[in-house]
């Protein structure tokens, strides 16, 4: 058990459950327009300083829930890679190279965006993304791909896996009710996101 699955958050892998997944083993490659392109195995990702956001994941489909999401600021990931100031793209490949997508540098560098490995304080289990996945609070979560094993920085835009299916691709969050799953799922508001705070230790 976990919280997220405390809090009965649903679990979506369009393309397949990864099964079990080698958190110590795990490397990300970070590559593209960059000077110093890298694979950060776990250990060196761990090590990086971390960031806590109290922020929500939430869906397209209408669920939203919220935590302490912990990991690295893709921003601190870029510095380490030296992003090409060409850069306007990110792109996160999920294991198995299946699911992508892609985010605007801008919203990748904001303070809340992060790979993300652990949720209120627990490492992430497979179901949800573990060992580390996109995070990004200010869009729908289909913008947050889980285990992640690439990301991308490109200097132009290409579709990912739901935007290729119809879903938008600046997953701006709309208003409208969602469900609260730090409220047993009750249906209510939840404006932008409700971006709430940054802890940063
Ligand atoms: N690899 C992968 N990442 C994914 C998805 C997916 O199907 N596969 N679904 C996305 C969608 S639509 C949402 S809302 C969130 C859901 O995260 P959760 O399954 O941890 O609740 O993951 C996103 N990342
Ligand atoms: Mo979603």
């Amino acid at each position: 058990m976990s919280r997220l699955k405390d809090l009965r958050t649903p679990v979506f892998w369009a393309e397949g459950h990864p099964g079990k997944l080698d958190r110590e083993g795990w490397v990300v490659e970070v590559s593209g327009l960059c000077a110093n392109p890298k694979t950060f195995t776990w250990q060196e990702l761990i090590a990086l300083p971390k960031s806590i956001a109290d922020a929500r994941l939430t869906s397209v489909t209408r669920f939203s829930v919220r935590g302490k999401w912990g990991g690295v600021k893709i921003a601190d990931l870029l510095d380490v890679v030296k992003a090409s100031p060409e850069v306007k793209y990110v792109r996160f490949w999920s294991y198995r190279m299946i699911y992508d997508t892609s985010i605007p540098i801008e919203t990748a560098l904001r303070e809340r965006t992060l790979l993300a490995y652990e949720f209120d304080e627990e490492l992430l289990e497979e179901d949800y993304g573990g060992p580390v996945r996109g995070f990004c609070p200010y869009l729908w979560g289909y913008k947050s791909a889980k285990s992640v094993i690439k990301i991308e920085l490109m200097d132009q835009y290409i579709s990912g896996f739901w935007e290729q299916r119809g879903y938008p691709d600046d997953a701006l969050i709309t208003e409208g009710k969602v469900r609260d799953m730090n409220e047993g799922g009750r249906l209510r508001p939840i404006p932008n996101g409700e971006v709430i705070r940054f802890l940063d230790e």
